[in-house]
């Protein structure tokens, strides 16, 4: 409890509530190492690099999880996805992970006053029990958790339903072709990628061979909604579009813009005009597009000159990831790149490349720039935000988000007490070391040849010398082990973490 108490809000006395707008880009898998502003040499991001340029770059910044959902709960609701049960991946026909009502980013800068949108890949479910309702109202979604307006993929790209769903409805569909999806049964009436192999123009490496879709076969079946197909080439500038077109319509007033993009998502199949650039394959061209995207962003608000009263974040849901299911010469052509720099592991990993991600911060003249070594957590923005716009949070709002808004804004390096990290079992940062619990599970996922951190004893790294995790000193140290074994134990048996 001690430790845990430490975790107090970081603003003291009375601060005045400014309003800037804010501006989460969140990428789908980015490595920690796929920036050339995080070290990367085999390929160039110069609109990222130049957002870092003049604003703060994080280098122990954390996503709460190794994948997307549980990521993505806790960044919106401040509590640890492993908390509840059914924050896994989720299917395209999940109904709503997040209750509606439910405390939110979207529902505490709401109150403030601002004006809360989401553009982009949603994955955290949609509907009732039972699933939405793809050809009438689409309930429980993000308006019903704060959101103002969405314009959102409703799982992942990989995974049906292929279409966009703005505000309650999907967008373009026909009703005469209404829509089906079933992630049990087959739905016989549409060819899959395993019966026709001859149809696609891409080819699942493992898994994605059910319903084709524009000639790449997915997660899930679907039949109807013919008209209302995405069309994979053209995702990223639809809703770079879509976010722009929110940012032109608020620019008046304080807006909450959560922005995340499909890229660097299998299938990675971007625009034309990026295909080929990186030299290292669809995955390279796929940052390299995503890239882009930061850019168009910044120059908007840049162009309308709000830069000064924006803040904008551009971060990652989980580590990287190179074959995840589709044959896209991301392995063969990956030319010494390092996804994950010089962390082990990646997506779906205890390893910190699994969590650690790219953390930038951007606001010119709110912050102080260069870079920061300080311990954060995605999950702490809910509570920095409250702090920043005046916001009280209840006890059980937010449960695990600290107020780390000194952090964030650069003031101060002292970041988290500790930090944990999520893939299946748990896993714990405090100060230099890095413990992993023990457990039962494969150490590498064949399919896509990652670390998983699973073993049967328990881990202890020190981060500090060994970056890479590569050193177990659990044995040379079991005072330290016991000590974070039970610290963990607090943090699970406790309902909340902040106190
Ligand atoms: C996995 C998929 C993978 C990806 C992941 C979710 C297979 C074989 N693999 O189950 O391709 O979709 O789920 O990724 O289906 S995430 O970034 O959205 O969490
Ligand atoms: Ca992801």
């Amino acid at each position: 409890m001690g430790i845990i108490s430490l975790a107090n809000s970081q603003t003291t006395g009375i601060q005045e509530a400014v309003k800037p707008n804010i501006i989460i880009i969140y990428a789908d898998d980015l490595g920690y190492g796929d920036l050339s502003c995080y070290g990367a040499t085999k390929i160039s991001t110069p609109n990222i690099d130049r957002l870092a340029g003049r604003g703060l770059r994080f280098t122990n910044a954390h996503c709460t999880s190794a994948t997307s959902t549980p990521s993505r709960y806790s960044l919106l609701t401040g509590e640890y996805a492993w908390r509840k049960s059914g924050t896994g991946i989720a299917t395209g026909d999940a109904p709503a992970i997040i209750t509606p009502g439910s405390t939110t980013i979207a529902t505490v800068l709401k109150k403030a006053g601002y004006t809360t949108g989401v553009v982009g890949k949603w994955h955290l479910g949609l509907g009732p029990a039972g699933g939405a309702d793809w050809n009438g109202e689409i309930t429980s979604g993000p308006l019903d958790i704060g959101f103002d307006y969405n314009f959102i993929i409703p799982a992942t790209g990989d995974r049906v339903p292929c279409v966009f769903v703005e505000n309650r409805k999907v967008v373009g569909l026909d009703p005469a072709d209404p829509i089906r999806v079933s992630f049990r049964e087959p739905i016989l009436t549409e060819p899959t990628g395993k019966d026709h192999p001859e149809l696609l123009k891409l080819h699942p490496s493992h898994g994605h061979d059910m319903t084709i879709i524009n000639g790449i076969s997915r997660i899930g079946y679907m039949s109807g909604g013919k008209s209302a197909l995405w069309v994979d080439e053209n995702i990223a500038d639809v809703i770079t579009g879509k976010a722009i077109s929110f940012i032109e319509k608020n620019r008046d007033r304080p807006f909450f813009l959560y922005f995340a993009t499909h890229d660097i998502h299998v299938p990675r199949v971007p625009a034309p005009r990026f295909t080929g650039k990186s030299g290292m394959g669809p995955r390279g061209d796929a940052i390299l597009e995503f890239d882009w995207t930061v850019g168009e962003i910044v120059k908007k608000i840049d162009d309308l000159g709000i830069s000064g009263n924006t803040i904008i974040i551009v971060t990652s849901d989980n580590g990287p990831v190179v074959d995840d299911g589709y044959q896209d010469m991301a392995v063969e052509l990956l030319n010494g790149h390092t996804p994950a720099g010089t962390l082990r592991g990646g997506k779906y990993s205890l390893f910190d490349g699994g969590t650690r991600v790219a953390f930038i911060v951007s606001w010119s003249g709110g912050i102080r720039t260069g870079t920061s070594d300080a311990l954060f957590s995605q999950i702490d923005l809910l509570a920095s935000f409250a702090t920043l716009t005046g916001q009280t949070l209840q006890d059980s709002d937010a449960p695990d988000s600290f107020d780390q808004l000194n952090t964030l804004l650069g003031k101060s390096k002292k970041g988290r007490p500790w930090l944990v990290e999520h893939s299946g079992r748990l896993s714990i940062i405090k100060g230099d070391w890095k413990f992993i619990e023990p457990g039962k599970g494969a150490k590498i996922l064949s399919d896509t040849n990652t670390e998983t951190g699973n073993d049967p004893a328990p881990q202890l790294y020190n981060l500090k010398n060994d970056l890479g995790e590569k050193n177990n000193l659990a044995e040379k140290n079991p005072g330290v082990v016991k000590d974070l074994t039970g610290l963990l134990q607090t943090i699970r048996n406790n309902e909340r973490t902040r106190y």
